[in-house]
């Protein structure tokens, strides 16, 4: 192999490793592209007309204060004060929500005058007696 042969040789080897170089030092593509700027609320709550605080407790029992209350938009603020996994639902509302032990649930839900039934949807809790009733005027 003379010296301008090897030298050539040498020039291709070279600009083959540096192409490779380039295509190994690709930027990786972007991801997903970023939302930028605030996302407006689906549905925004209208602030309440009036709240209640529902407690649920292991032994089966759930309160709400206060238990009477004039119709509209009603907030309803539950807390799981057991050591267990309750819930909340509110019968005929298509509403049905775990809440874990220690936790605060909140739900805002239009009420009509009626005698609404609070029940905890959890296993047979509701045939132990996890329900109470609130009247609505
Ligand atoms: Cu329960």
């Amino acid at each position: 192999m003379s010296r301008a042969t090897y030298l050539t040789c040498a020039s291709i080897v070279m600009l083959v490793v540096a192409v490779a170089l380039a295509a190994c030092g690709e930027t990786p593509s972007p991801g997903p592209p970023q939302r930028s700027g605030g996302v407006p609320a689906v549905n925004p709550a209208a602030s309440p007309d009036v709240e209640v605080a529902v407690e649920l407790h292991d032994d089966f029992t759930i309160t709400a204060s206060p238990a009477r209350i004039r119709n509209g938009q009603v907030r309803f603020t539950v807390t799981n004060e057991g050591a267990n996994t309750h819930g909340f639902s509110v019968e005929g509302q298509g509403l049905e929500q775990f809440v874990a032990p220690g936790g605060t649930l909140t739900r805002d839900v239009r009420l009509t005058p009626a005698t609404w039934v609070l029940y905890c949807p959890v296993a047979d809790h509701r045939d132990l007696g996890m329900q109470t009733e609130i009247v609505v005027e």
